[in-house]
């Protein structure tokens, strides 16, 4: 189509297929953003929405941060891009020993993808071929877990425990069992943090490795805190046990950290909070607080040592995109890394977790409130269905707290998952709390 067409053509919702949406129910009452800046989103008409999302997870250090979009601008003007596949720009080396530093022990080498998703199926890809180059090929089995989330491309949405990403797309990878979830009201409700009860849950992976064997097992992949099924904490000791019994069983164990790096569990990493070493940790989102797509995979140096062997002219990993490493990622994630620690934000998430969760708890007892859980600056809130069915009443909280409570939300079914910017004020918690509060009541 022609320049001169295109200019014709009325800004028509219709074309974009939204992702994860309700397209017909949004083109009929659309929820517009224009503009941002820190704490904030601005819709086209000027109306001030208070971000209680972080932008699905992403915006870690808030909204517009000059030093973060001057660097972007600035890379934009000196290499726009350049690949990454048998050539090298500096700031890709740069990033990756930033990253290096940040992660615990000896997770010291970063393989970098565009998103969690492409994150994920990396991690996967390098524990087989790990594996592989190792003379155990016969490792190939993966194991997920129920309720767990770990993107949407192929091997994700097979480790992943969630039905609706699963059902519609047929067969999946073969060779994947999934422990059980950790999440359990009647034991948990209302928890603050990491609960007392669910450790146990981890020995289910004793339990796979007796069925299959170990001979057949790559790898583990869980998320420390599984995040869109709802902000689910692990259970105090359950990530210890599964680092155990992986070691055991000389299984890899990853951690998703798509959602939890970067601050949001008050350290670089939750590996961190919970102090167990994964194999590798995935990432993306926070890594340039959302402003450039960025994800990666970052292995310890067995692993990656593990490769470097053969001709030196060899490849070692057949595994990339065109854009691993992406010249203005780059420039946007150091910056937004430099923000991080000069603004100790990590350590604020940290501080602030306390007074986050006393005031989301404020919140018990308010209609259809069936269970409240926090960890980190992560919090989310369990409503009761309607009558009219799963979902009705958190799509209807949806559209009431953007049009007529002024905050952005993330509902999921009809939870209400909470994860402002980690430069969130007491004084916004205190609006958040005010505002999912006047939510809940209108929906009832
Ligand atoms: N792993 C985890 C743990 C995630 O949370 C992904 C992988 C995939 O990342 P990409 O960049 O491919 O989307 C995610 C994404 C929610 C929500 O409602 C969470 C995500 C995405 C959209 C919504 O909490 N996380």
């Amino acid at each position: 189509m022609s320049a001169a067409l295109r200019a014709e053509i009325p800004n028509d919702l219709a074309a974009f297929w939204m992702p994860f949406t309700s397209n017909r129910a949004f083109k009929q009452r659309p929820r517009l953003i224009a503009r941002s800046k820190d704490m904030h989103y601005y819709t086209p008409d000027g109306r001030e929405i208070l971000d209680a999302t972080a932008a699905l997870w992403c915006c870690n250090a808030g909204h517009n941060r000059g030093r973060i979009v001057e660097a972007i601008q600035r890379q934009a003007g000196e290499l726009d891009f350049s690949p990454t596949f048998s050539f090298g720009h500096p700031l890709v080396f740069q990033l990756a020993s930033r990253i290096a530093a940040l992660a615990p022990a000896d997770l010291d080498h970063v393989f970098f993808t565009n998103s969690g998703s492409e994150a994920c199926d990396t991690a996967l890809k390098i524990a087989l071929a790990y594996h592989n180059v190792r003379g155990q090929g016969s490792r190939q089995r993966l194991i997920g877990r129920e309720r767990g989330y770990h993107g949407v491309g192929f091997g994700g949405i097979s480790v992943g425990g969630m039905s609706n990403n699963r059902k519609f797309f047929g067969s999946l990878l073969t060779g994947v069992d999934h422990l059980p979830a950790t999440y359990n009201r009647e034991h948990q409700a209302f928890t603050k943090g990491e609960p007392e009860w669910g450790g146990h849950l981890a020995d289910a992976l004793e339990s796979i490795v007796a069925l299959h064997d170990a001979s057949t097992i790559a790898a583990v992949i869980v998320e420390p805190m599984a995040g869109s099924t709802g902000v689910l904490p692990a259970p105090k000791g359950y990530l210890q046990k599964l680092r155990a019994i992986c070691d055991k069983h000389g299984i890899l164990l990853i951690f998703d950290e798509v959602i939890t790096g970067f601050g949001r569990l008050g350290f670089a990493f939750a590996a961190e909070r919970y102090g167990v070493v994964p194999d590798m940790i995935t990432f993306a989102k926070g890594v340039t607080s959302g402003t450039v797509p960025m994800g990666g995979v970052i292995a310890r140096k067995p692993i990656y040592d593990a490769f470097m062997k053969g001709p030196e002219h060899a490849i070692e990993l057949f595994h990339g995109y065109t854009y691993t490493g992406h010249p203005l990622a780059c420039a946007a994630s150091l910056a937004t890394l430099d923000v991080y620690r000069d603004e100790k934000l990590f350590e604020r998430a940290h501080a602030l977790e306390p007074k986050w969760c006393d005031a989301l708890m404020t919140l018990k007892g308010l209609p259809n409130v069936a269970d409240i859980r926090c960890v980190g600056l992560a919090g989310a809130i369990d409503l009761a269905p309607s009558s009219a069915g799963p979902g009705e009443r958190g799509y209807a909280a949806l559209d009431y707290s953007f049009h007529e409570a002024g905050i952005m939300l993330r509902l999921s079914g009809d939870t209400i998952e909470l994860m402002p910017p980690l430069v969130v004020s007491e004084d916004q918690i205190g609006e958040i709390v005010d505002k999912v509060g006047r939510t809940i009541k209108a929906v009832a």
